[in-house]
């Protein structure tokens, strides 16, 4: 880097003890130098200087109160990090890992991904250090209203809509709808992912995981190959991770693992969804209970260890930075072609710098998850005509948006000297759209 050193410098000062927001803005800086370049006007007028920071971040107490009567304090934080090309747009993640820099990281990787899908949504993300495991519905219920209590007065359907993420599902969604529409009086698509009796989309709740396949399926189709007949191994047993999987069998693949915070699970016969979906969904339990379903199954304690699974394709779908440079290492060594990243961020640098050397078929994560914000647009689109679209309807829409998002990333790449870089595709053509709205805006004094 030479031309925007400089803001990776200040980046750095200002946020300091923030590391993953850090490594998220090296990689797009690293990529956008190229763009620099061509686009004096642009660092003339500050655009990367004020696109790694924040437009507005809110930070508030909330407390709440258990079922045994005692009273806890946790952190809410909402990062409106961009409206450059619509509202602020991003989910809310409830984990105890959640600061400021997992936040900030996840907004600004928002910034791009939601631009890549091509429809009129801003970059924003928030969440709170609240753990909802172990935690009775009443506890959760009690937690997600005081969290909206505050989160009320700063979101709205023309302003930011927040969504799901790790540990905000439609559980905590309807919660949180229902306290907001309390408090303003309004009916109005101010979150998305909600339930289908009550304004929300079909197929939002498979979409990151359909959209990655749809993404992955165009980037293996270009270099001649598929899913059918192919290993696969997902990380993860959440949203994100079980949808993935569901898609990767229609396509014909076979998912042999999946894990969660303790463990993993591998199964050589293939991976029986429906007992998934029973134990993370309904029963809200370990993954690990599996294995007292299908006895050909083990358990392993420990979940970096899937990435030993000799696979064909590793689809990481459960948290930032899980395959560092020596499982990256491992899974190239045991032949897998194929990385596609359900979650934000799951590789570290050193790991993305094994997959490119190695040109493995790699989609990051901007491009490669972006089918859950994208349906969350649609999510929006429809609540503002007050319709619904069919499951085919949306589905096929879905499917065209991660075509599209390949093809875009693909042809960046190309033109800036990258060619089959998907990181520096996805960065180049996602940050283009944001700042050429924000130089039309002008520099606000
Ligand atoms: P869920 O809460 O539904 O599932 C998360 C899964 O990841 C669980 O299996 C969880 O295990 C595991 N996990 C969470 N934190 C850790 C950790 N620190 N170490 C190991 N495993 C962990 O979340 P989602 O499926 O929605 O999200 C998964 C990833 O996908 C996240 O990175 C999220 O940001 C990303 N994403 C989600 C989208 C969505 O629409 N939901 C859209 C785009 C990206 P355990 O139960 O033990 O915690
Ligand atoms: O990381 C993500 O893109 C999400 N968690 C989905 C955000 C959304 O607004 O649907």
């Amino acid at each position: 880097m030479k031309i925007l050193q400089n803001v990776m410098e200040q980046v750095i000062s200002r946020n300091p003890g923030e590391p993953e927001f850090h490594q998220a803005v090296r990689e797009v800086l690293e990529s956008l130098e190229v763009v620099a370049e061509k686009h004096p006007e642009w660092v003339a007028a500050g655009i990367f200087d004020r696109i790694v920071e924040p437009e507005r971040q809110i930070i508030f107490r909330v407390p709440w109160v258990d079922d045994k009567g005692k009273v806890h304090v946790n952190r809410g934080i909402r990062i409106q990090f961009n409206s450059a090309i619509g509202p602020y747009k991003g989910g809310l993640r409830l984990h105890p890992s959640v600061n400021t820099s997992i936040l900030k990281f996840l907004g600004f990787e928002q910034i791009f991904k939601n631009s890549l899908t091509s429809l009129p949504i801003g970059g924003g993300k928030g969440g709170s250090d609240f753990d909802p495991k172990g935690k009775s519905d009443n506890e959760v219920m009690r937690f997600c209203q005081s969290f909206m209590t505050e989160l009320s007065k700063h979101i709205g359907a023309d302003t930011d809509v927040p969504a799901g993420d790790i540990g905000t599902g439609a559980r905590e969604i309807g919660y949180m709808y229902g306290q907001y529409k309390r408090l303003r009086n309004e009916y109005t698509g101010v979150l998305t992912g909600k339930g289908l009796t009550w304004g929300g989309s079909l197929v939002r709740t498979e979409a990151t995981g359909y959209g990655l396949c749809y993404f992955m399926d165009e980037a293996l189709k270009a270099r001649g190959k598929s899913f059918k007949g192919s290993t696969v191994v997902v990380s993860g047993s959440g949203n994100v991770a079980i949808y993935a999987a569901q898609k990767v069998h229609e396509l014909g693949g076979k998912v042999v693992a999946l894990s969660d915070s303790n463990g993993y699970i591998y199964d050589p016969d293939g991976i029986k969804l429906d007992t998934v979906k029973q134990i993370k969904e309904v029963e809200r339990k370990r993954i690990s209970e599996y294995v007292n379903i299908h006895t050909n199954a083990t358990y392993t304690e420990g979940c970096s260890g899937i990435w030993s699974i000799k696979c064909d394709i590793a689809l990481p779908s459960a948290t930032q930075n899980e395959i560092d440079e020596a499982s990256a290492k491992l899974l190239v060594a045991n032949g897998c072609y194929a990385v596609g990243e359900g979650a934000n961020m799951p590789s570290t640098p050193e790991a993305v710098e094994v997959f490119l050397k190695n040109k493995i078929i790699y989609g990051p994560a901007k491009a490669a998850n972006a089918g859950g914000v994208a349906t969350s647009a649609l999510e929006m689109c429809q609540n503002s005509m007050r319709y619904s679209w069919s499951f085919e309807e949306v589905d096929a829409k879905l499917k065209e948006i991660m075509v599209n998002i390949y093809r875009n990333a693909s042809s960046a790449a190309k033109e800036y000297g990258f060619e089959d870089n998907l990181v520096a595709g996805a960065n180049i053509a996602g940050f283009l759209k944001v700042a050429n709205a924000m130089y039309s805006h002008g520099i606000a004094y």
